[in-house]
C-alpha cells in the first residue's frame, strides 16, 4: 500500500511539472510605450504560458485616477480588460496581476499614450445604445422567471407523486382489510 501511494505521488509530481510552465508577460496591447491614434477600449496582456482564470487589471490616468473597467477576462495565455468607454487622450499606466497555471503569482505594469484625433459624437448613438440596453434587459428578465417556473412545475409534480403514493397506500390497505374480513 505504501509503495502504491509513493508511486502515485511521484506520478502526480511528474505530471504537474510537465503540464505547467512558468509564464511571463511577452506582449501587450497597447504595447508598453506605444502611442495609440485609435480609441482604446480593450487592454490585453499576453503571457508565454497559460494562466489561471483569475486576474486583475487597473488603469490609471496621469492624475492617478482609476479608469472604470467593466470586465476582466483571464484564461489561456491572455489577461484582458474591457473598459466602460474608450479612453480619452492622455497617458495611462496599467497595473496587472494574475496567477500562472503553475500557481505562481505574476504582476507587472506598463504605460501607453492615447493621442487620437477628436471625433464629434453622432446623434444616433445614444438612442441606439438605449435600444441595445433594452433588448439586452429582456432576455435577462425571462431567464430570471424561467427557473422559478421550473421550480413550480417540479413542486406540483412532486405533490402529484405524493398524492398518487398516498392514494395507492389507501387502496392497498383497503384491499388487505377486505381480504381479512
Ligand atoms: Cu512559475
Amino acid at each position: 500500500m505504501k509503495k502504491i501511494i509513493i508511486f502515485l505521488i511521484a506520478a502526480l509530481t511528474m505530471m504537474t511539472t510537465q503540464v505547467s510552465a512558468h509564464s511571463r508577460m511577452v506582449d501587450s496591447s497597447p504595447k508598453s510605450g506605444e502611442v495609440m491614434t485609435k480609441p482604446v477600449q480593450e487592454i490585453t496582456v499576453t503571457f508565454s504560458a497559460n494562466i489561471e482564470k483569475v486576474g486583475k487589471i487597473e488603469i490609471k490616468n496621469e492624475q492617478g485616477t482609476n479608469i472604470p473597467v467593466s470586465k476582466v477576462d483571464a484564461g489561456n495565455a491572455t489577461l484582458k480588460a474591457t473598459l466602460d468607454k474608450p479612453l480619452p487622450n492622455g497617458t495611462y499606466t496599467v497595473n496587472w496581476m494574475n496567477i500562472g497555471e503553475d500557481g505562481h503569482s505574476l504582476r507587472g505594469d506598463f504605460s501607453f499614450q492615447v493621442n487620437a484625433p477628436k471625433e464629434e459624437p453622432k446623434a444616433e448613438n445614444p438612442a441606439q445604445s438605449k435600444a441595445d440596453e433594452q433588448s439586452e434587459a429582456q432576455p435577462t428578465d425571462s431567464q430570471e422567471t424561467s427557473p422559478a417556473a421550473d421550480g413550480q412545475s417540479n413542486t406540483s409534480l412532486f405533490i402529484g407523486l405524493i398524492i398518487a403514493v398516498v392514494l395507492l397506500a389507501i387502496i392497498v390497505t383497503f384491499i388487505i382489510r377486505k381480504k381479512r374480513s
